[in-house]
């Protein structure tokens, strides 16, 4: 008895994982899109314009390592486009950056006049909505998964 009465609370936990993990785990945002992290031809101002950002979603950064780099920094050095005083930098060629908390995140790249030819991005990040009806509104976009590329954790393609 005691058995049952525990198996099926435990099948209810699944099943509330099952249903509220995709939430849970956030939206990932692509920078760029299919463009991904590059020095020419995309405004990420008006990128991220078009998007919401919440806390437990995560950014992809994808780019080629060896002529980009990631460089969190100061908003008054994303003004100045300085990335003498990094915060964090990231510099694998396909990064995930995790927003964890609300506020804003000023990224740009570190390789010098970069920054200044429009490869900057700033990220306006709100608090999670708690409401348990709010959540699932942006659900056609938030697939994660590319269906053009079979494998994107580690291919770097930009
Ligand atoms: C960037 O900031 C550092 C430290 O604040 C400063 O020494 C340097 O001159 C700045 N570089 C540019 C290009 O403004
Ligand atoms: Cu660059």
């Amino acid at each position: 008895m005691a058995l049952i009465k525990s198996k099926s609370l435990f099948t209810s936990l699944l099943i509330l994982v099952a249903l509220f993990g995709v939430s849970v785990g956030g939206t990932v945002h692509k920078v760029g899109d299919s463009n991904g992290w590059t020095m020419m031809g995309v405004d990420y101002k008006t990128w991220a314009s078009s998007r919401t950002f919440q806390v437990g979603d995560s950014l992809v950064f994808a780019y080629y390592k060896d002529f980009h780099d990631v460089t969190e920094v100061t908003h008054n050095d994303f003004q100045l486009c300085n990335s003498s005083k990094p915060l964090t930098r990231y510099q694998t060629g396909f990064d995930t950056v995790t927003l964890t908390k609300p506020g804003l995140y000023n990224f740009i790249c570190g390789v010098p006049g970069h920054c200044d030819l429009g490869q900057k991005v700033q990220i306006h990040v709100l608090p999670t909505s708690l409401g348990p009806v709010a959540a699932p509104v942006p659900g056609p976009v938030r697939s994660p998964r590319s269906s053009s590329s079979p494998s994107p954790a580690n291919t770097p393609q930009y």
